[in-house]
Parts: structure tokens; C-alpha cells; sequence
């Protein structure tokens, strides 16, 4: 008769759990099964290529080994949603003192969690979720990781490998609905490949530019007990390829001489950063003050560069600052760090960069890239130089080659326009009259003032529209991971649950949820989980009752035809008291300074504020479709009459 062997063989896992569990993990050796206070959480990424002991795992069953993996993997919180073809991994962590385990109430809204952890602490976030619409539902997620490069790690539950090609109950084919939004993707078919898998997952999701990676577990794979001794040694020909950290033909050395020349020589030039340099913005800094060169960041790249420096030039693209989008394309030098030259940042790519193309025809310029992947190289513009490679070993390399030009001053002039144009076009709004609604960018600039000089102990998470970019237009941002926003996806709904997960890695920050109303009714829900696990976010909800965004542009391009974008909202604030949340409310402008102090000093749950905004109010600058970057409507009309 068949028996359960794991008895027999407890007691030899018991002895190897205490030493791996400190060798791994001596980060959250004090996790125990009481409750413990939540910790702010490390960045250092643990090394997941460590081959494991071969005959650990003989007699777990598939949940056990995936509960062992978690902790030699340095999992602090996984996040996840049950179901049946998920259940022996459930069964697995159940009680699990090791990690986190976190109940969102919507699959999707459990993956914008792990990316918002992912996203402040640079660690991969994890997700466990069930097959069929369990799986479906983290579409949206992966593929937002996919287009900003996070480290997202997804298990699905998948029907038993017999069932599979059946049309049975919840199944789908994940593989392929995944392939085209994961780095990467697999199926587990025997228990004994689960180890070294689970390492490749994770080594993959944060190598090169991270992105995510979904990992399918057949039932009656994770059901069934290893009987034999496994080698977990990863085996991707791709580590073996990472292990040579330069290529040996001397090409990275002879691009970061020529990228210094041109950086040396250049009378115009300017950084363009994005969010690959959010982990060396000690580097950028030293790289644009040594060199005397003015800097603007990508969406995704504020914080990367203190925006209260001289040097800063803040965000650029479509809705960014005028400045900015001026300097791009008067510079005769760009140099890209990081950034990947999204549309919303070049405009009509016919008109992009004039003067750094002209001088790249000289042999004065051009467009330098420091770019990791490889197919973002000349993939949208063509670059006079082109650095592959991690920013940081670029800018770390190149720093010395790079001559001081702060001494004589030597870009005095470049500087000058720069600050003229700074001076010149800021981002500016019509403020409102007495009585009248509250301007949304008055309440941007009022919570930046509340919170200056604590910028580094807050995080700002958003969904999608316009208070969006009021959020990253008028907030100043000083530190790198300190903002976390859906650009390349641009995923309504992402606001609240990433503000989750940021506040999870750091509780000890004050997270604030800047968020549409519309985005918010996407993921509202998840206000829910906040308050049944303690993580006191903020929500600031900025409520014109529209989708503000798709309304500006049905006022400008379809005359006011407003279809599909009037929201019926609920009562925000019985809302978040429906869910065991504070709410509060303001619609006057007299009240707004006294309800942020309060909503900023509120800590005894998670909290929400709603405050009533001018529906009619657009974000400006604006760079049209189809225009060249420097072809805006700068500011509202109404500050010209
Ligand atoms: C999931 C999803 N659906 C549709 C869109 C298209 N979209 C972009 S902004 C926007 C309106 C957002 O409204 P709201 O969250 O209220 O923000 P507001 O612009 O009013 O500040 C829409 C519908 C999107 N970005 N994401
Ligand atoms: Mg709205």
C-alpha cells in the first residue's frame, strides 16, 4: 500500500532547514509565526544562479519544494489568489513562516502589487495564481512589466498534464496567450525540474533589462513527490553568455572612448535619462555635474535626477516640460542613458533632434545610447554611438574619460538658454477664481510643499490620465524609486494595488496613491485588502467625474463629443468606510491645505481623499499627434488673454 513517506523523512529536512534558511536568508531570519511588525526591506538582489543540494527535496511534494524555494530565494511576500489546479502549492505555503502571504481581491490587482514592489525595491514581486481565468486575469500585469521592464514572477496553476488539450475545466492555454507578454515563459512537466526552474524564473526575471516571467504548474505535477535526487543547477545557455561580463573583442571599451569624445567635445549637449538609471543615480549626478551637462528624465525616470538641482530640466515628451522639449531638440549632443525613445518622448520622429542629427553629420555630435538591450539599439532613432550594457558598468567606465567642465565653465552659454527657457515656459495653469472648482495641479503643488524635505520617506504611485501627469509634472521628485506609474502600458487601475505593494516593501514610508477616478473604479476593491492586512496607504483621488484624459481630447479633436467618458462615481468617501478606511472629502480650495495635513498625518488605517476637481481642466503642454517635439500648445489659452 502506498504510503505518505514525508514522515520518514522530516526529520532530515528539518536539519537542513535552519542553515539554508540563515544562508539564504539571513535578511528575514526574524520572521517567526507570531506576527511580526513589518520591516522596511533591503535592495540587494540575491544571486538565484546558487546550485542547491540535489537531495534536499526527496520526498516533498511539489507545494513543500516550491515553499522551500521561496525562502532560499530570498521571497519576502507573495502575493496570490487560489483555486483548484493551484491548491498543492497553497497546501504548501499554508502557514508558511517564511513570507508574506497577501489576498488581493482581483488576480490583476495582485499582480500590480508584486510589480510595485518590484518596482521601489528593484526585487522580483511573485504571484500565485490558478489556471484558467486565475491565469487570464494577470494578462494585463505581464505585459505592463513587459513594456517598463519589471521584475514580475508569475505561477499558474494549470489542469494535470492528462487533462491537457482537453477542454477541461479552467483550462487555458497560458503558454500561449503569456508567450508574447513574458521575457519569458514554461511549463513544469516532472516535479524534479521544479527547483532548477524556479532559479531560471527568477534569474531571468532580473537580469539584463528585467521583465516577467510566468512559470505553469500542472496539478498533478505539483501534487507528486520527488523520488529522486534533482540537480537544480540552472542550465540556460543565456547564464553561461551573462558570465562574460564584456565582450572580449575590446567593442564596449572602443564605444565608451568614442561616447566620451563626443561628450567631451560637444558645446549643447543633454541628458536624456530614463529608468535605467534609477539604480546608479549617483553616477547620473556625478556624470551631468563633472561634465556641466543639463538633464530631463523619461516618465519612468523620475526621481533618478533631484529635480530641485539647477542642472534639472524634469520630464520631457508628450506632456512634459517645455524646457525640456526645447532643449531636445536644440541640443547638439543627446546622450540617452537608460531610455529607449518611446513615442510619447520623440513626437513626429521625422522632426525629432534636428540639431543632434546635424551635428552627428559634422562629426560634433549626434545621439549617444547607453542602452541594455540590444534591440532597443537603432530600433527607433539611429545612434551616432551605441554603449550596450548595464548603465551603471557604462557610466562607472566612462566617468573617468569625461573632462571637467565645471571648473571654466566652459557650457556657460548652453546653460544660460537652458535657464531662459526654464524661466520662461514652467509648467503654469490658470488658477481658479473664487468659489470656483479646485484647480488639480494646485493640489499636486500643494501636497509637493506639505512634503518637502521628507521626499525621500515618500512614494507616489497613480493610475492613467491626466492626474497622472499633474502628479509627475508638479510633484518635485528628488530620489530614484520614489514614483511608480504605468507608462509603457499606461494600465488604468494600476494605482492603488502598486501603492500596496510599494507600501509592503516600505512601510515605514508614506505612500500616496495620486489617482483618477475613473482609473480607481478599476482596482477599487483592493482598498479592501489595505485594511484586512494593515497597510495603511493613502488614496488621493482627484475627481472630475470624467476620464479626464480621453475628455481633453474629445474637447480638442471631437468637438466635445463626450462618448463614453462621463463617470457615475460612488460616494468615494462611504466608500473607503465600506472598507474599513477613512475617508474624507474637500471641494474648497480654503479647505485643501488643512485636509491634506490631516489626510499626510492620518495613520491609524489605510485612508482616502477625495477631492472635487474642474472637470474642464487640461494638461498642458501638450505636443499634438503628429507634431514635432517642440511644436506644443505650452499652456492653456486662457493665460494668454
Ligand atoms: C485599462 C485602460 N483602459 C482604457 C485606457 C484609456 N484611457 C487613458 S486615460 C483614460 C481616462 C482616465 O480617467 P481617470 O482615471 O478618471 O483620470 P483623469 O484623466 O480623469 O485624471 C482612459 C480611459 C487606459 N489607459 N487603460
Ligand atoms: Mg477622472
Amino acid at each position: 500500500m502506498f504510503r505518505f513517506p514525508f514522515k520518514r523523512i522530516a526529520p532530515s529536512l528539518l536539519k537542513h532547514r535552519l542553515p539554508l534558511f540563515q544562508l539564504y536568508n539571513n535578511k528575514i531570519a526574524s520572521f517567526s509565526l507570531a506576527p511580526q511588525p513589518l520591516k522596511n526591506i533591503q535592495k540587494d538582489v540575491p544571486e538565484y544562479t546558487k546550485p542547491n543540494q540535489d537531495e534536499m527535496f526527496i520526498g516533498m511534494n511539489g507545494g513543500q519544494i516550491f515553499e522551500a524555494m521561496m525562502m532560499q530565494l530570498g521571497v519576502e511576500v507573495v502575493f496570490g489568489y487560489p483555486g483548484g489546479a493551484i491548491l498543492p502549492i497553497y497546501d504548501g505555503i499554508y502557514n508558511s513562516p517564511n513570507f508574506k502571504f497577501i489576498l488581493p481581491r482581483h488576480e490583476q490587482g495582485g499582480g500590480h502589487m508584486a510589480e510595485g514592489y518590484a518596482r521601489v525595491t528593484g526585487k522580483p514581486g511573485v504571484l500565485l495564481v490558478t489556471s484558467g481565468p486565475g491565469a487570464t486575469n494577470t494578462v494585463t500585469p505581464l505585459q505592463d512589466a513587459l513594456s517598463d521592464g519589471i521584475p514580475l514572477i508569475v505561477f499558474t496553476g494549470q489542469v494535470p498534464t492528462t487533462a491537457i488539450g482537453s477542454d477541461a475545466f479552467q483550462e487555458a492555454d497560458v503558454l500561449g496567450i503569456t508567450r508574447p507578454c513574458t521575457k519569458w515563459n514554461t511549463m513544469v512537466s516532472d516535479i524534479s525540474d521544479l527547483p532548477r526552474v524556479l532559479r531560471e524564473a527568477f534569474h531571468i526575471a532580473t537580469t539584463g533589462r528585467p521583465g516577467p516571467v510566468l512559470v505553469d504548474l500542472p496539478k498533478d505535477v505539483t501534487a507528486s513527490i520527488l523520488q529522486i535526487p534533482c540537480d537544480s543547477t540552472p542550465a540556460l545557455p543565456s547564464m553561461r553568455r551573462n558570465r562574460l561580463r564584456r565582450r572580449p573583442d575590446g567593442i564596449f571599451e572602443e564605444r565608451i572612448r568614442q561616447a566620451a569624445d563626443l561628450i567631451n567635445i560637444a558645446k549643447k549637449p543633454l541628458i536624456y535619462a530614463g529608468a535605467g538609471t534609477l539604480h546608479c543615480s549617483d553616477l547620473l549626478r556625478q556624470l551631468a555635474t563633472k561634465a556641466n551637462i543639463p538633464c530631463t528624465t523619461t516618465l519612468q525616470g523620475l526621481g533618478a535626477f533631484d529635480e530641485n538641482h539647477p542642472l534639472s530640466m524634469h520630464m520631457l515628451g508628450m506632456h512634459g516640460s517645455a524646457y525640456a522639449n526645447y532643449a531636445m531638440q536644440n541640443a547638439d549632443l543627446i546622450i540617452g542613458l537608460g531610455a529607449r525613445f518611446d513615442d510619447r518622448v520623440t513626437g513626429n520622429l521625422k522632426l525629432f533632434a534636428p540639431a543632434a542629427k546635424k551635428a552627428a553629420a559634422e562629426g560634433t555630435g549626434g545621439i549617444v545610447h547607453f542602452e541594455i538591450l540590444d534591440k532597443n539599439i537603432n530600433k527607433i532613432v539611429e545612434s551616432t554611438v551605441a554603449v550596450q550594457g548595464d548603465t551603471k558598468v557604462s557610466l562607472e567606465t566612462i566617468m573617468p574619460l569625461i573632462e571637467n567642465k565645471n571648473e571654466n565653465n566652459s557650457r556657460k552659454e548652453w546653460i544660460d538658454q537652458c535657464q531662459t527657457w526654464k524661466r520662461d515656459h514652467p509648467f503654469e495653469y490658470f488658477p481658479s477664481a473664487p468659489g470656483a472648482p479646485i484647480k488639480p495641479e494646485t493640489i499636486i503643488q500643494e501636497l509637493n510643499r506639505q512634503l518637502e524635505g521628507n521626499k525621500e520617506n515618500v512614494i507616489i504611485s497613480t493610475g492613467v490620465g491626466q492626474h497622472q501627469m499633474w502628479a509627475a509634472q508638479y510633484y518635485n521628485f528628488t530620489h530614484p524609486h520614489t514614483w511608480v506609474t504605468s507608462g509603457g502600458l499606461g494600465t488604468m487601475g494600476f494605482g492603488l494595488p502598486s501603492a500596496i505593494g510599494a507600501k509592503i516593501a516600505y512601510p515605514d514610508k508614506i505612500v500616496i496613491d495620486v489617482d483618477g477616478d475613473g482609473s480607481l473604479s478599476m482596482t477599487a476593491m483592493e482598498l479592501q485588502t489595505a485594511a484586512e492586512y494593515g497597510i495603511n496607504v493613502k488614496v488621493l483621488v482627484l475627481n472630475n467625474n470624467f476620464q479626464g484624459m480621453v475628455k481633453q481630447w474629445q474637447d480638442l479633436f471631437y468637438e466635445k463629443r463626450y462618448a463614453g467618458t462621463k463617470m457615475h462615481n460612488p460616494n468615494w468617501v462611504k466608500f473607503a468606510e465600506s472598507m474599513n478606511c477613512k475617508g474624507l472629502f474637500c471641494d474648497k480650495n480654503e479647505n485643501l491645505s488643512s485636509i491634506i495635513k490631516e489626510f499626510l498625518e492620518y495613520d491609524d488605517t489605510p485612508i482616502l481623499l477625495e477631492v472635487m476637481v474642474d472637470e474642464d481642466e487640461h494638461v498642458y503642454p501638450m505636443v499634438p499627434a503628429g507634431k514635432a517635439l517642440d511644436d506644443m500648445v505650452i499652456k492653456d489659452p486662457k493665460l494668454y488673454l
